[in-house]
């Protein structure tokens, strides 16, 4: 038995080493911090030092709430600076919105920060997917950035055939009588059916059969149970959700069937000495088929084919609704990218005529900058180093940041900072682009080597929609008076879908 003294003699020494521990590590941080020359950061205020409750409550009541986005601007406001500090569930968050940190983290200072310790090392996400491109560093990084390169480089280019049917599957779906109609879900749906297509060689075709999305809605299920487990971090053993755990397998087994045939088709091109082709007759150069003739793994081959489709859902089709929601409120910007289109003519469009419509990719261009669909750029700091400014008083010193620190890089609040932008930073002008130099103020698909791979594929297949949509039609109204509110899922999007009209 034990007894009531011992307890107390166990508690009272758990808490004095947690105590000493705590101390010895202060002491670390400030020595560091001051070798390397940097003020102390503006910190997050907090009643409990342990967990910052108080901050993860905030946090977790915005996101609730659909205030993330407002969250954000507010509690950068309070701090009064571009770079602050805060303690979530005991781990020491950085946040910054300062373009040079943005670009030092991308660039420069690169080695001092990682993401496998917060995507893969705590065993947040291996239960869906191990390292691929986007959750590894290094040498496996490198080998899979190269394995990926070679197709995005190719599809950004050169699909434009490719996309064309499944562009006339979503006009389709546009009413023709001015009835108002919800882009949102649409350009999901036919997001699905070209990424499938792109992916695997053999798309689901979900435009014409909505039931077929069910891999989306189980990736919206993976997706929502990654974002938690990645922010529980080192309690991770909270998340035991049953339901979590059957959608990763749903997934897989929808993955393994596309790699089975490919594997299959690879076999079958060895044997007969013919190369593989689609039922169309042409040969096969999906991405799935750049892969399996370099990788002999099932296993590693669905975790790089997962690296690619996480990113995927709700990245490009949320963006292009985005567009069309801010288009649907300026009939004057619609009028001058029909111009261009017209302009173009019934030539064959081509990547490089889509890149000649200057306004066209202006208003690309704002749209990426008032709705970014990434919102921060998030890395753990995996060795003491000094990101170059935002701190003290003035704002100017450099920062530190010490290993184990999780740092934020914000490019939302970056991309609309008057400070940045001139007073009109929050209004949709894509004008301002005819004389915008933006370097790191304006980092949609991020910077340096790990910067989005499919940043030329997302901008061609979102012009390529927009300039087939206003071949068609005059004007596009809005049919939805609310604010735009965004909701967080991957990254924000618009609450209320896009409800909008299409006049011809
Ligand atoms: C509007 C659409 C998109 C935006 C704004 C976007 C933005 C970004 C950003 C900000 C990053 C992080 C860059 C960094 O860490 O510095 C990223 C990485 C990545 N994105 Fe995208 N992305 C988009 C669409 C896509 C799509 C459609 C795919 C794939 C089909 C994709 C694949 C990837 C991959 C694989 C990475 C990881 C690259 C690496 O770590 O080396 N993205 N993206
Ligand atoms: C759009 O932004 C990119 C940076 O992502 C820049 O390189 C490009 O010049 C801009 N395009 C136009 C037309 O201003
Ligand atoms: C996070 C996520 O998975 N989002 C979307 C993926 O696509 C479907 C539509 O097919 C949406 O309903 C999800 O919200």
């Amino acid at each position: 038995m034990y007894t009531t003294s011992t307890i107390l003699a166990f508690l009272g020494t758990s808490i004095i080493y947690y105590v000493f521990r705590q101390y010895a590590e202060y002491l670390r941080y400030e020595r560091a911090r001051k070798s390397l020359g940097c003020p102390p950061l503006s910190q997050y205020p907090s009643w409990d030092p342990i967990f910052g409750i108080g901050y993860v409550k905030a946090m977790l009541k915005a996101l609730k709430e659909d205030r993330f986005l407002q969250f954000q601007s507010e509690t950068y406001a309070a701090r009064g600076a571009k770079v602050w500090t805060a303690n979530f569930l005991g781990n020491r968050m950085v946040y910054s919105s300062e373009p040079q940190n943005m670009k030092a983290m991308s660039t420069s200072h690169k080695d001092a920060f990682a993401v496998e310790p917060i995507r893969i090392a705590n065993g947040a996400i291996t239960p869906f997917t191990g390292p691929g491109v986007s959750s590894s560093d290094g040498a496996k990084w490198q080998a899979s950035r190269d394995l990926v390169k070679p197709y995005f480089e190719r599809g950004g280019f050169s699909n434009l055939d490719r996309l064309s049917g499944h562009m006339d599957r979503l006009i389709d779906k546009i009413p023709r009588d001015s009835s108002a109609v919800d882009m949102q879900p649409l350009f999901q749906r036919w997001f699905l059916d070209t990424s499938t297509d792109f992916l695997f060689g053999d798309s689901i075709n979900s435009l014409e059969h909505p039931e077929r999305d069910w891999p989306q809605r189980y990736m919206m299920k993976v997706q929502a149970g990654l974002r938690v487990r990645l922010q529980l971090s080192s309690f991770l053993f909270l998340h035991r959700d049953k339901k979590w755990f059957a959608a990763c397998k749903r997934i897989h087994e929808f993955l393994d069937g596309y790699i089975n045939k490919a594997y299959q088709d690879l076999e079958d091109e060895k044997n007969s000495g013919k190369a593989a082709v689609y039922a169309s007759g042409k040969p096969r150069d999906d991405f799935l088929w750049t892969i399996v003739k370099r990788i002999s793994d099932k296993l590693e081959c669905r975790n790089e084919l997962t690296a690619v489709w996480i990113p995927s859902n709700e990245t490009t089709s949320i963006f292009m609704s985005n567009t069309i929601y801010a288009l649907a409120r300026y009939p004057e910007i619609v009028a001058k990218i029909r111009k261009e289109v017209l302009d173009y003519g019934d030539k064959p469009l081509t990547f490089e005529g889509l890149r000649s419509m200057e306004y066209l990719r202006w208003t690309i261009n704002e749209s990426h900058r008032l709705y970014p669909v990434s919102l921060q750029t998030v890395r753990a700091c995996v060795k003491d180093t000094a990101l170059p400014t935002g701190g003290g008083k003035d704002g100017k010193s450099p920062i530190f940041c010490a290993k184990g620190d999780i740092v934020h890089c914000n490019r939302y609040l970056m991309h609309r900072d008057p400070d940045l932008w001139g007073p009109d930073a929050e209004e949709f002008r894509p004008e301002r682009w005819k004389t915008a130099r933006p370097m790191w103020k304006f980092v949609p698909f991020g910077g340096g080597p790990r910067i989005c791979p499919a940043h030329v594929m997302v901008d061609t297949e979102c012009s390529y929609a927009i300039f087939r949509i206003l071949r068609e039609f005059k004007t596009i109204e809005a049919r939805d008076d609310r604010p735009y509110t965004a909701t967080m899922r991957v990254g924000p999007s618009s609450k209320y879908g896009c409800k909008v009209a299409f006049i011809s």
